[in-house]
């Protein structure tokens, strides 16, 4: 059973740690099942975690101190920061004393601590010296970068670079992904709203009807769950006669670089959509589950940055950024062809939020590969014996 919480820390920690997180979450599970309180459902995605979360401060603290664990590569730490402040997320009332957090799954000594400080003074100590530390603000802003990791964030803070000019100004060679990440750095980590989501949505349409117009597409990712804005778009593209979904994430994407219309004299944007399947998450979710997943991960499916117009200007904020002529956005947009058959996993994985996910790599689901056939997301719940649990309250 320990199973089902492991799976969401294995893509952002890396594939290397998954047996010690294993190890180390099943001691977990051991001693936490005994005092943990009936109230709270042990199993994270057993948890109603709708958006409106009643103790925002403290999960906020939390996970500066959570990233911080991963930036010391901290495995331990980064989990008990994560569980707790993935159940204080979901709990329906704001805590006001730590006494109240009795039988609470999982909380240890520091993050009572944490706790407590924040409600007794308002702010904890030591998440007040980690988010003024020149590490943490640096590898937080290199990591913010599209393409780069922590590992990577490391090496260049070690390598004295602190800003973004450093970089820009540096002999590093950087990846395809990151040069697009650095030119579009704005764009990249401005919000994406759900209008603009909307309207990416029409562009995909277009270009997937063109190839294959029975297709169905779904939105996922955070705006399934209820989200107002997100950092990307995820789209799920499927097709109720398997096998006709095979191939067409290239004639789409191939499209949708031939409709972009850039004007001939801009040569510096000539990327603004481009085609990234190699990007990190993906490589994240390939590599470190090698035998234990799973098809779910193995979809076709593609990375792109998209050039979204914004007549008049939309969106608002951040004008002094935009050069005069610019009137587009760089949106990140995730496109997953899926084939029918495995539709209510891919739906499921890619709904998120990470802790979700980790259902479709619950052993029971499949055996030697072969996917237990589930229609929608309902009967994955079912079949696992498990409450079903809503998009809108898989916020953990
Ligand atoms: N996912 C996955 N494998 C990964 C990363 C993510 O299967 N390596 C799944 C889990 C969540 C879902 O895809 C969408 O991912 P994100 O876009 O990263 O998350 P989000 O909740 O949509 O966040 P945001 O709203 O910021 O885009
Ligand atoms: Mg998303």
């Amino acid at each position: 059973a320990a199973l089902v919480d492991i799976t969401w820390f294995t893509d952002s920690m890396g594939a290397g740690r998954l047996l010690e997180i294993e190890t180390r979450h099943r001691l977990q599970s051991v001693f936490s099942a005994g005092a943990s309180s009936a109230a709270i459902p042990t199993y994270a995605c057993q948890r109603r975690t709708t958006l409106n979360n009643h103790n925002k401060v403290l999960t906020d603290a939390l996970k500066i101190l959570a990233e911080n664990a991963e930036y010391y590569e901290s495995v331990g730490r980064y989990l008990a920061f994560t569980r707790v402040s993935s159940i204080l997320k979901s709990l329906p009332y704001a805590v006001t004393s730590v006494d109240s957090l009795r039988g609470f799954p999982g909380l240890g000594e520091h993050c009572r601590k944490v706790i407590e400080e924040i409600l007794e003074d308002g702010v904890c100590q030591e998440v007040e010296s980690v988010t003024q530390s020149q590490r943490y603000q640096t590898l937080t802003l290199f990591t913010s970068i599209f393409g780069v990791g922590v590992k990577t964030a490391e090496k260049w803070y070690k390598e004295q670079h602190q800003t973004l000019a450093d970089l820009r100004a540096s002999q590093i060679r950087f990846t395809k992904e990151q040069q697009v990440g650095l030119q579009y750095y704005e764009d990249l980590t401005t919000p994406v709203t759900r209008a603009e989501a909307d309207m990416i949505r029409k562009t995909v349409e277009e270009a997937v009807y063109r190839y294959l117009p029975g297709a169905v597409i779904t939105l996922a990712g955070g705006f399934r769950r209820g989200k107002e804005t997100g950092h990307d778009v995820d789209f799920l593209i499927t097709h109720p006669e398997e096998g006709k979904e095979k191939g067409l994430v290239t004639k789409v994407i191939q499209h949708m670089a031939s409709q972009v219309g850039l004007r001939h004299s801009d040569t510096t944007h000539h990327q603004a959509i481009m085609s990234c399947s190699s990007v990190v998450r993906a490589l994240a979710s390939q590599k470190c589950r090698k035998q234990e997943t799973s098809k779910f991960d193995h979809f076709e499916r593609c990375f792109t940055i998209v050039k979204l117009n914004q007549e008049l200007g939309a969106g608002g904020q951040g004008a002094g950024h935009r050069p005069e002529d610019k009137h587009w956005k760089a949106v990140r947009v995730d496109l997953v062809i899926v084939p029918i058959s495995q539709f209510a996993y891919a739906l499921l994985g890619w709904t998120g939020s990470q802790v979700s996910k980790m259902l479709c790599n619950f052993p029971h689901l499949h055996s030697q590969n072969e996917y237990f056939s589930a229609a929608a997301e309902e009967e994955i719940f079912a079949h696992l014996e498990l409450d079903y649990i809503a998009p809108w309250e898989r916020n953990a």
